[in-house]
């Protein structure tokens, strides 16, 4: 089931995501409901609280060499912690829930990642470039961080002023 996502200055955006400590049914509809949702909206990452469930649950599903999504290489990150970080990278990242904005931002190249899958098993990867930038900015969603809090002053009002004027032409 496609469901609503929420959008910039929504303030549940704002709330701290709760620990998942109940791997059933409901759970797994959660999932499949982001998923429908973030193939729907044509995004490559997404947070519960983007469709307004604060609980610490992100998927990550990026495009291969064709540009195709396959579910194959879908991750379900559950409860996620970063064990390590190493290296810089800067991307111009967008999210669903600031539409239309692209910015520069600097993350970790590389990360190692404690996390839990959908049946509740506690795995630990290392991921690196796209999927690891990804990982993060997800991971700020469950913290009530959004990628524009991490622009300079000068590009946050860039941003301010571009969001008024769409604003006014609606
Ligand atoms: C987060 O972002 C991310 O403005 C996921 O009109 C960002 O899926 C992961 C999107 C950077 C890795 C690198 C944004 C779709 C999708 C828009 C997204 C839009 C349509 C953003
Ligand atoms: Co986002």
């Amino acid at each position: 089931m496609i469901r609503d996502i929420i959008t910039y200055p929504n303030k549940n955006l704002r709330k701290v995501s709760k620990s998942i400590d109940t791997f059933d049914q409901q759970l797994h509809s959660l999932l499949d409901d982001m998923y429908d949702t973030m193939i729907q909206k044509e995004g490559i990452g997404l947070a519960a609280i983007q469709i307004d469930v604060p609980l610490r649950a992100l998927i990550i599903n990026i495009p291969n060499q064709d540009q195709q999504q396959s579910k194959e290489t879908l991750l379900e990150i559950i409860n996620p912690k970063i064990l390590h970080s190493q290296g810089e990278i800067v991307y111009q990242e967008g999210c669903l829930s600031v539409p239309n904005f692209y910015e520069d931002i600097k993350r970790a190249q590389k990360i190692v990642l404690e996390f839990q899958n959908r049946d509740a098993k506690v795995i630990q990867r290392e991921f690196e470039d796209l999927e690891a930038i990804a990982i993060q900015h997800e991971i700020d969603h469950l913290n009530g961080i959004l990628f524009i809090d991490k622009l300079s002053f000068l590009k946050r009002k860039k941003f301010e002023k571009e969001l008024k004027k769409k604003l006014k032409e609606k």
